[in-house]
């Protein structure tokens, strides 16, 4: 009797379910949209080598036995941004800081900047609980800066941990979802496990094309590029969509297309590529480039396209 009651007990402990928002906080390009790609197992949130690729909030769900972590993308926290559009990441990237149940500062191996150490010090005055993540340890060298780094990054605040991660290589990744799922709460599953994202297709496929898109252009002209999708309709056998390009001035629009319209043809065949993936059917894809002067600094724009 005594032993039945012993292993009751055990089984009861393993039954205890924990779920929460995590929110991937940290500066542009420490690699928050990879590592939560690289988390989930699915690209979720589209990733350039360009700083501010991410402008929404973008959650994706990772489901393990009596764990649901519900991780939050965020734009990149930055500074000297005037833009309507700027404002705009900023808002969308706190306000998930401060609704997350845990922060996970990511932040870049070897490299400590000023702008880290602006979103270490709002993480501060948040007071939240956090975890830091040590992103591309795989391009740390020389390797045996890691340590010091690691030991000056836990001097800055009471994280519950600091785990070095390379999203790229999928190196630590498990042993951050356990360290993450000791801090959350205990609380039934929040989403359908089959649900991997919050975000539509509809989502999913601008964000494709934004980030072909930006792949292919140079300097200034991917901040000022917006994509919308004006039709998504099942025709015959094939999915037709039709989405507009949108650049804030006149001056980008032959940028975009390209001597002959080569680049938007790049673009076109590479977004209808990983379109196809997405759908898991044949896809017929046309792109517009129109302008809206100024859409980006303009608070109307952003709200029709989804950015506040
Ligand atoms: N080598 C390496 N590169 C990475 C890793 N994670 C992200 N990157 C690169 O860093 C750049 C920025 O990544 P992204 O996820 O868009 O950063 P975010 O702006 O913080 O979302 C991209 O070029 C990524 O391919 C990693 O683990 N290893
Ligand atoms: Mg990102």
């Amino acid at each position: 009797m005594g032993e039945y009651s012993q292993r009751d007990c055990i089984v009861m402990q393993s039954e205890t379910f924990r779920a929460g928002f995590a929110a991937l906080v940290g500066r542009p390009n420490v690699g928050k949209s990879t590592l939560l790609n690289a988390l989930v197992g699915e690209k979720l949130s589209i990733v350039t080598p360009r700083p501010q690729t991410t402008r929404h909030r973008i959650t994706g769900l990772v489901n393990r036995p009596n764990l649901q972590i519900a991780f939050v993308d965020t734009p990149g926290l930055h500074v000297g941004g005037k833009r309507a559009l700027n404002k705009a990441m900023n808002r969308t990237a706190a306000s998930a800081l401060a609704d997350a149940d845990l922060v996970v500062f990511v932040v870049e191996a070897l490299r400590w900047t000023d702008e880290d150490a602006a979103v270490m010090q709002r993480i501060r005055d948040s007071g939240r609980p956090a975890v830091a993540v040590i992103s591309k340890v795989d391009l740390a060298k020389p390797r045996d800066r890691l340590l010091p780094f690691m030991a000056e990054l836990t001097a800055q605040y009471a994280f519950l941990d600091v785990v070095p991660v390379s999203s790229k290589q999928g190196d630590n990744l498990e042993p951050l979802i356990a360290t993450i799922a000791k801090h959350l709460p205990q609380s039934p599953q929040l989403f359908d496990e089959d649900d991997r994202t919050d975000r539509d297709l509809k989502f999913r496929i601008t964000e494709i094309i934004r980030e072909k898109l930006t792949l292919e252009l140079n300097q200034e002209v991917p901040y000022g590029i917006a994509v919308e999708i004006e039709k998504m309709a099942q025709e015959e056998h094939r999915q037709v969509i039709h989405a507009v390009i949108w650049v804030d001035r006149e001056g980008q629009k032959p940028i975009v297309i390209g001597a002959g319209g080569a680049r938007l043809k790049r673009v076109g065949t590479s977004a209808r590529r990983e379109i196809v993936g997405l759908l898991g059917g044949r896809c017929h894809l046309e792109l517009w480039v129109k302008v809206r002067e100024n859409w980006a600094d303009n608070a109307q724009a952003l709200r029709s396209l989804g950015l506040e």
